[in-house]
């Protein structure tokens, strides 16, 4: 078989790469690993910035998300039993979207299947090969059978584990990672949520955050040791627990009921760098990973994939490598600004078991001034509604 661009992994980015290549007039096939279901059944991110609702809506597929999506102008942060609002649409004239990953990945691959583009979903042992020349292959076995793709170009949109970045030659990429000392508990249900907008609040306890899919499903999160067995974790301890993070009126309004979904992730900040090599291009969780306090990892998937978009329809169209040589230096700026983002938050709202007493003070300093400081909030509310492309 043959394509022009061969993408791995049918994830966000490697969806939504080949939904933009599509309408370039770029072909693509993507290998993926898992099933469609068990993609799907993978709880992740839940907050759309508007250039990633915009990118959706440029490749056709916005209808659900238009009807389905919630759009919110602010969120709350908690501390010390108080909540401030930050104004998104005061502050940046900015709204974010709340609609699932998971919807935004149904989405992409019901419009991929009704276009009749090529998805080889449980392709096993994907190798890629070389990629430092101008004719790279991959190779997977689907059935039992070794099967081989030729193409021009290579997307390593296969996440964190994939085998795109893990390919590259150790003296030909630099990693850059922090590890943060905990994880997050997630819990998904069919009750309301207890506010109507997002409250990431701070608490002697540790971190909880209140966010939700819909009107009528919640998803929440608590701050966790990043070895905790999940198992340890009844629905009762949990919402017992997330109560007593949260302010009064939240923990009021906190309306529980059986877990549909409970899982740890664990935190982590990592880039990768550079993005190209040769023919190979690296795009989303393939290419780093921030802490989920920002609510950045999916939404830098889709930035990712419009600079590499772009690149390749310049390629394609106009014959010019001048996109595809400026690929990995936009890409990593904006991705740099986003992780830097994400890590702020994650040290502001979360508990560290080392914090000394010093530190202490300077977390209540921190929220204290950006609680006194319009400037601040403006800060965060442009990280949060996303930085432009
Ligand atoms: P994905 O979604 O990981 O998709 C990569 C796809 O590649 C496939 N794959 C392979 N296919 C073929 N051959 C191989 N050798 C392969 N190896 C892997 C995988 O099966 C998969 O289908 O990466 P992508 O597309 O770059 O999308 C990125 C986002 O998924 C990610 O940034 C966010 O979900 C991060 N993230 C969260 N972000 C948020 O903003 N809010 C969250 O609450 C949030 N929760 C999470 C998360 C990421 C998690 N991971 C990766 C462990 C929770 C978790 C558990
Ligand atoms: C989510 O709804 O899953 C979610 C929302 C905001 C975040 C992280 C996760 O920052």
């Amino acid at each position: 078989m043959r394509t022009q661009v061969a993408i791995i992994g049918a994830g966000p980015s490697g969806l939504l790469l080949g939904a933009l290549l599509h309408k370039a007039g770029i072909d693509s096939v993507i290998l993926e690993r898992k099933s469609g279901e068990y993609v799907l059944s993978r709880i992740r991110a839940g907050v759309l910035e508007q250039g990633a609702v915009d990118m959706l809506a440029s490749v056709g597929v916005d209808a659900r998300m238009n009807a389905e999506g919630l759009r919110h102008d602010g969120f709350a942060m908690g501390f010390a039993n108080r909540r401030l609002r930050i104004d998104l649409a005061g502050l940046t004239g900015k709204q974010v979207t709340v609609y699932g990953q998971t919807e935004v990945t149904r989405d992409l691959m019901d419009a991929r299947k009704a276009a009749g583009l090529v998805t080889i979903y449980e392709a096993e042992n994907v190798e890629i090969h070389d990629f430092d020349t101008r004719n790279p292959r991959v190779t997977y076995e689907k059935d039992g059978a070794t099967q081989e793709l030729l193409c021009d170009f290579i997307a390593g949109c296969d996440g964190f584990h994939g085998v795109c970045r893990a390919s590259v030659p150790q003296g030909a990429i630099r990693n850059f990672e922090k590890v943060y000392p905990f994880g997050w508990l997630g819990l998904l249900a069919d009750v309301p949520p207890c506010s109507h907008e997002l409250i990431y609040a701070n608490h002697e306890r540790g971190f909880a955050l209140c966010s939700m899919r819909s009107k009528t499903r919640s998803r929440y999160y608590i701050q966790c040791g990043a070895d905790e067995d999940v198992n340890a974790w009844s629905d009762q301890r949990f919402w017992d627990e997330l109560r007593r993070r949260l302010d009064p009126e939240a923990a009021e309004a906190v309306i529980t009921g059986p877990s549909l979904e409970k899982s740890i992730a664990p935190l982590r900040s990592f880039v990768a760098e550079p993005l190209r090599f040769g023919r190979l291009f690296l795009a989303g969780d393939a290419a780093h990973i921030v802490p989920p306090t920002g609510a950045k990892g999916l939404n830098l998937a889709a930035s990712d994939v419009h600079y590499l978009g772009e690149a390749l329809r310049e390629y394609y169209r106009d014959g010019s490598e001048a996109g595809i040589d400026a690929y990995s230096a936009r890409a990593l700026a904006r991705i740099w600004k986003a992780e830097r983002f994400s890590w702020s938050l994650t040290m502001l709202l979360h508990r560290f078991s080392n914090m000394n007493a010093f530190e202490q003070r300077m977390q209540e300093a921190d929220f204290l001034y950006i609680e006194s400081s319009r400037a601040a909030q403006t800060t965060i509310a442009e990280n949060y509604v996303g930085l432009p492309y």
